[in-house]
């Protein structure tokens, strides 16, 4: 059984990245539509041997598919994915639209599956966050065994979290500066290249941005615990690729280092790299860039903390914080629902 799909924001980082793990996966792709704003549209995509227009949005009949991978814009999801879900398509949202919806499940496969069950209320399932993807499926096998009940984040953030023009100020900028040019800030805050700044998505009244605090919003639904604690701190780093989180928890059983690594190799979508010696640790470029696994390392004791257990998670950010978690969600949807 093939399956007839959209692609919303197909030229866009997470688009493409979605086109190949469609290939990679050799998901039943029956007919393919990508669709884009005014300024993408037109452009010519190849998918599996074939290219493809890029049509515009606007004229879309969502008719036409069974699924609906948006992956535009919040604003794009807020007007066109209602459109979509009436015309009787599943839409699988990427963007930051739908996450809070209590009507719409908010899914990372390895975590809480049994939430895609949902979709029926409002036609929509959401992505979460990068952040909190990788954060979850790291810390979900020692939830249900010690039962979190306080996070401590700090990420390290590739600039490919902000789309293509988060990869070219990065690169733009290295290269202008090791020539002894002046270098331009547009994307970011501030000089992104050999800097670290600790500012992603708008700042809240509270005082977090809101990068933080969708890290507290969806870890507490997904993991369905209003109570668990989150305390984060989200930081753009000059890397391209991958995401990296300093994660310090607090659990309310005592669990050992030597149990919570040998929980996490037989975790899904886990792969442990925890080896006391130089580069026996995950790193972004090293081992997490164009990979599906959350990598895990630098498993320890908190020595301040009885209760206490610290971790170091690699992911890629587009791959599996963004375009897998969504081809995930919709192998289910066609396995168990459609
Ligand atoms: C970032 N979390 O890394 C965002 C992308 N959704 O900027």
């Amino acid at each position: 059984n093939n399956y007839d799909i959209a692609i919303v924001g197909a030229t866009g980082m997470v688009g493409e990245a979605m086109l190949s793990i469609l290939a990679e996966r050799e998901f039943p792709v029956g007919k393919l539509f990508l669709l884009a704003g005014e300024n993408s549209a037109g452009s010519r995509v190849e998918f599996d041997g074939t290219y493809y227009k890029v049509e515009k949005i606007n004229d879309f009949d969502f008719s036409q598919v069974q699924i609906a991978l948006f992956s535009a814009g919040a604003k794009v999801s807020e007007e066109y994915a209602p459109i979509a879900a009436q015309n009787g398509c599943v839409v699988i949202d990427n963007t930051s639209q739908f996450r809070n919806d209590y009507e719409v499940p908010l899914v990372v496969p390895e975590v809480n599956a049994h939430a895609i069950a949902e979709y029926h209320s409002r036609g929509i399932i959401a992505n979460p966050n990068c952040s909190t993807i990788q954060m979850l499926v790291a810390l979900k096998p020692i939830h249900d065994l010690a039962k979190i009940t306080r996070i401590n984040v700090a990420t390290y953030q590739a600039v490919s979290g902000a789309g293509k023009k988060g990869v070219e100020e990065l690169a733009s900028q290295t290269a202008k500066l090791l020539n002894g040019l002046e270098a331009k800030t547009k994307t970011f805050g501030k000089q992104i290249a050999f800097n670290v700044l600790p500012h992603i998505d708008e700042f809240q009244d509270n005082g977090y941005t809101r990068e933080e605090m969708k890290m507290v919003w969806e870890t507490q639904k997904i993991l369905e615990d209003d109570e668990i604690l989150v305390n984060p701190t989200t930081v753009r780093v000059p890397v391209f690729f991958g995401h990296s989180e300093a994660i310090h928890i607090e659990t309310r059983e005592k669990i050992s280092a030597t149990v919570a690594r040998e929980l996490l190799q037989s975790a899904p979508g886990v792969s442990v790299m925890d080896e006391m010696v130089d580069g026996g640790y995950p790193t972004p470029v090293t081992e997490a860039a164009n990979k599906d696994a959350v990598f895990v390392g630098r498993i320890r004791e908190d020595l301040s903390h009885s209760n206490g257990l610290n971790l170091w998670v690699v992911a890629d950010n587009v791959r599996k914080g963004a375009a897998l978690n969504s081809i995930q969600i919709a192998e289910i949807l066609i396995r168990d629902y459609l």
